[in-house]
């Protein structure tokens, strides 16, 4: 897999930064929420639009389109040798709600102006390289990150996908078939997704940092050697509520009161490693019957832990759920734990990351090595193939607000980056 040099000059790349940003904008209308806010939850209205929309783009840059039956889309610019494992770009385009119209999308919509752009310089790869649209990365509906590139990897089985349910009590296999993806079970779903090195050669995603550091380095192209790892969690406190007027306090055990307690020792457990690369949050919190005169009965927290280092981060949630069980123990509540995903981090492939800096630095473009800290389907890719990523500035570092914004020129840089490196990868 040694990124070769290639006949292709930088210079016959033709990318309009703009003309993928108006397509991001358009995409971006397809939102539960009115823009600048973009929320797009997995197989509801507006994801199969914005998959409309994107199987549009994917034809009018002249690629061959197939869709497997976990709603993975793919789009791929034929190589000289057919048969040959392909080289892969892609990311996602859920949005989680209130986010804004760069994460994923960019890779996705840029992934396809990089094909194209490929194409029109008359460039052919040895072998076929394919743009895919992940079919849900976010978490949010039925609370597993990266459904679709887990499948990919072998890392999904049926009965664990089955107990990942969503609101209204919906499976993944319900919610897929209702969209049009006609899997006969469980097993025809993910088997219809399942990725090999037999038949994956590379790849390399192109996302926004999702942090601060290029912009505040003055540095043009993130390329990516690490991803980490992340955790998700859900608690459950249950006491037996009582009048907010009537019940005295030495008789309450009051839900919320066990979670905020809980909550409070994430963030010191986070704290507590001394390393500045453990991060943890509760991003969901529910309680109930929520009325002002109602002692707490339920809570229920969601709590996201990451860090480069997986024992670290496994050592931070093993005291998180200790912790959960000790205040439940004091208050006297009755508690669950729901361990949803607990991932390894990637190391990015070394021919991968040297594609990418040979292509940045014949471009002309400065760049700083880093870990991506924000979790991709690059993290299930590397399990399949040699992986990397290519990150682009964003306005003070902001992502999931709806204020998000990558500049027309940092997009442009981004999917020549990625146009030039999947030719290396792809060969001649
Ligand atoms: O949460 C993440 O890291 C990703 O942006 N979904
Ligand atoms: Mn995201
Ligand atoms: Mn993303
Ligand atoms: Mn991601």
């Amino acid at each position: 897999l040694l990124p070769l040099a290639v006949a292709l000059k930088p210079s016959s790349l033709k990318v309009d930064g703009q003309a993928v940003v108006d397509q991001l904008l358009h995409l971006a209308t397809f939102s539960d929420h009115p823009n600048p806010a973009v929320t797009r939850i997995l197989f509801t209205e507006n994801d199969l639009a914005g998959r409309a929309y994107v199987k549009q783009l994917m034809a009018q840059a002249g690629l061959a389109i197939r869709e497997d039956k976990m709603g993975n889309i793919y789009g791929t610019l034929p190589g000289a040798d057919p048969a040959a494992a392909a080289v892969g770009t892609g990311s996602h385009c859920d949005a989680i709600p209130l986010a804004g119209a760069y994460d994923g999308t960019t890779g996705v919509i840029g992934g396809i102006a990089a094909l194209k752009a490929l194409r029109d310089a008359g460039f052919m790869p040895a072998r076929p390289i394919e743009v895919v649209m992940f079919t849900s990365e976010e978490p949010t509906r039925f609370g597993l990150s990266c459904s679709g590139s887990r499948a990919m990897a072998g890392l999904l089985d049926a009965a664990y996908l089955d107990s990942r349910r969503d609101e209204n009590g919906t499976s993944y296999l319900e919610a897929a078939r209702a969209a049009g993806y006609g899997a006969a079970s469980y097993e025809d779903m993910l088997q219809s997704a399942r990725r090999t090195p037999e038949d994956l050669h590379a790849f390399v995603e192109l996302h926004i940092e999702q942090g601060p550091l290029l912009e505040a380095e003055g540095r043009q192209i993130g390329v990516v050697t690490a991803i980490a790892a992340p955790a998700a969690l859900r608690v459950r406190f249950s006491g037996d509520g009582g009048h907010a007027g009537a019940q005295l306090m030495p008789l309450r055990n009051d839900a919320s009161l066990a979670a905020a307690e809980l909550a409070l020792f994430v963030e010191k457990a986070a704290l507590g490693t001394g390393a500045i690369d453990t991060v943890a949050t509760v991003g969901y919190w529910d309680i109930s019957p929520k009325a002002v005169n109602s002692v707490p009965r339920e809570a229920l927290l969601e709590i996201d832990v990451r860090d480069i280092d997986g024992p670290r981060r496994d050592a931070v949630v093993a005291s998180i759920m200790e912790e959960a069980a000790r205040i439940a123990e004091k208050r006297r509540v009755r508690h669950s734990v729901d361990a949803i995903n607990q991932d390894p981090p990637a190391t990015c492939g070394a021919d991968v990351v040297a594609a990418v800096q040979a292509s940045t630095d014949e471009l002309g473009y400065s760049s700083k090595r880093m870990v991506s800290r924000a979790y991709h389907d690059s993290l299930f890719m590397a399990q399949i193939a040699p992986t990397g990523m290519i990150f682009i500035p964003c306005r003070n570092g902001w992502s999931h607000r709806p204020d998000e914004f990558a500049s027309p020129q940092d997009i442009a840089r981004g999917v020549e980056v990625l146009a030039l490196t999947l030719a290396r990868l792809a060969g001649e």
